[in-house]
C-alpha cells in the first residue's frame, strides 16, 4: 500500500512537471530564445564549457546557474556581463521545470539568443526533469573513469549532445577516451558525440557548430 502511494506521487510529480516544462518551452520560443540543458557530474567541466562558449560565441548568451546552495557558478558566469541568475536546489539534486519558470521570469529573454542552464552535477536525477530545453548537452570527463558512459545509460540515451572532456588528461588517469565514445554511440546512435578539452580547446569549434545547427533547426 505504501510502496502504490508513493509511486502515485512521484507519477504526479512528473505529469505536472511535464506540463510546467512545455509551458517554459513556449515562453522561450516566444522570445526567440533556444535553451540547452547542461547535465553532467560535479566537476565534469560545464561551468568551464559554458564560460568558453560565452567567450568564444559569436551570440547574446544568458544562464541559469544551479547549485546546491550558494551562487558559486552564478557567480563565475557573472564576471563575463550575461545575464544570469542562480537557482539553489538545496537537497534536491535536479532542477525541475518549476524552478527554471521563475528563473525566466528574472532573465531579460528579449536580449538572449542562446540560454544555457547548467544543471546540478550528477549522472541520475536529473534525467527525469524535462525543464522546458530544446536540446540537452551531457558532459562526461574521462577522469570519471571509461566505464562512466555505459554504467549511466539513462541519461547518454537522452542527450542530443554528448560531450566527452578533459581528454588532455586521458592518459594520465588511464582512461580509452574512444571507448567512452563508443559506448556513447551504441546507446544513442542519434546523439552527436564530440571529444574535448577546455584546456587545449579541442573540440571546441565542433561543439559550436553543433549548437548552431540545433538552433537553425
Ligand atoms: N585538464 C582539464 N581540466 C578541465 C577541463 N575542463 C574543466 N577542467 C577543470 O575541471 C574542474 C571542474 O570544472 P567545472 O567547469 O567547475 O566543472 P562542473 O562542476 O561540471 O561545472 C576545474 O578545475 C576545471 O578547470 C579540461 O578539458 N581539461
Ligand atoms: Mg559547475
Amino acid at each position: 500500500m505504501h510502496k502504490i502511494a508513493e509511486v502515485e506521487i512521484q507519477h504526479d510529480i512528473m505529469v505536472a512537471n511535464k506540463k510546467l516544462a512545455k509551458r517554459n518551452q513556449k515562453i522561450l520560443d516566444k522570445s526567440n530564445v533556444f535553451a540547452v540543458d547542461v547535465l553532467g557530474a560535479i566537476g565534469s567541466g560545464k561551468t568551464s564549457l559554458i564560460e568558453t562558449l560565452i567567450k568564444k560565441m559569436n551570440l547574446k548568451i544568458g544562464v541559469i546557474a544551479g547549485d546546491v546552495i550558494s551562487k558559486f557558478d552564478a557567480n563565475r558566469f557573472e564576471q563575463y556581463k550575461v545575464p544570469v541568475v542562480g537557482l539553489n536546489t538545496g537537497k534536491e539534486c535536479h532542477l525541475d521545470a518549476h524552478l527554471v519558470e521563475h528563473a525566466l521570469e528574472d532573465l531579460p529573454l528579449e536580449k538572449i539568443d542562446l540560454l544555457f542552464i547548467e544543471n546540478v552535477g550528477n549522472l541520475i536525477c536529473p534525467v527525469d526533469f524535462d525543464l522546458g530545453s530544446h536540446i540537452r548537452m551531457v558532459v562526461v570527463s574521462v577522469s570519471e573513469g571509461d566505464d562512466t558512459v555505459e554504467k549511466h545509460p539513462l541519461i547518454f540515451k537522452d542527450s542530443d549532445l554528448v560531450v566527452i572532456n578533459k581528454v588532455d588528461i586521458a592518459e594520465a588517469v588511464d582512461a580509452d577516451e574512444e571507448k567512452m565514445a563508443s559506448d556513447a554511440r551504441m546507446l544513442n546512435p542519434d546523439a552527436i558525440v564530440i571529444k574535448s578539452s577546455l584546456k587545449t580547446e579541442k573540440g571546441v569549434d565542433e561543439i559550436i557548430n553543433v549548437i548552431e545547427n540545433f538552433m537553425n533547426g
